[in-house]
């Protein structure tokens, strides 16, 4: 549907695809306002990791969270129970959907990422127009650069 903004898939019980209005609808207690609190150069509204696998039900062999951004090919692959109580999809700004200057309309954060390529959990894995994000067997698809001239070139591209 034209609507959905997210599938959720891979090693789950229950699929999803979240509308923006979804995103909306998810209780107060799963909702995380304004991501400049811990992130000062990001803005937004979101939703916890967490919230959505209570929905998704992952199964044991789900052990990673691959995260796939069609729009500019770009994917991360994170150990799932590293991550699990750090990851927020954030999906609002203002009350309108997030812009695709501010990585929308749906991004991905890590509450407290280490410096880029220094852990599994790092900034590079915060991906930007995030549209599928899939409970993988094992480390997944990740694109994130492997050195510091390729992550260089990654974020000259951006600008
Ligand atoms: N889709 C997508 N997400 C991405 C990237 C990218 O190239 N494409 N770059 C990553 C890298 S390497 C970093 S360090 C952060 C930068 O996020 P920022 O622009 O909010 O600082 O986004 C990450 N998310
Ligand atoms: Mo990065």
């Amino acid at each position: 549907m034209v609507d959905q903004l997210l599938r959720i898939d891979g090693e789950v019980e229950q699929p999803l695809e979240l509308s923006f209005h979804d995103f909306q609808m998810f209780d107060e207690e799963d909702q995380v306002k304004d991501v400049s609190r811990f992130h000062p150069t990001r803005q937004g509204d979101g939703i916890t990791l967490n919230s959505i696998l209570e929905r998704v039900k992952p199964k044991p062999t789900g052990t990673y969270l691959t995260l796939h951004a069609t729009a500019d090919d770009f994917a991360a692959s994170v150990p799932l129970e590293a991550v699990r109580d750090e990851g927020i999809v954030v999906y609002q700004l203002n009350g309108e959907r997030l812009p695709v200057s501010k990585g929308g309309p749906i991004r991905f954060l890590i509450r407290d990422p280490a410096a880029c390529r220094t852990d599994e959990l790092d900034d590079c894995a915060n991906v930007k127009f995030v549209d599928r994000i899939e409970l993988t067997v094992g480390k997944g698809r990740d694109t994130r650069p492997e050195d510091e001239e390729q992550h260089e070139s990654l974020h000259r591209a951006q600008q």
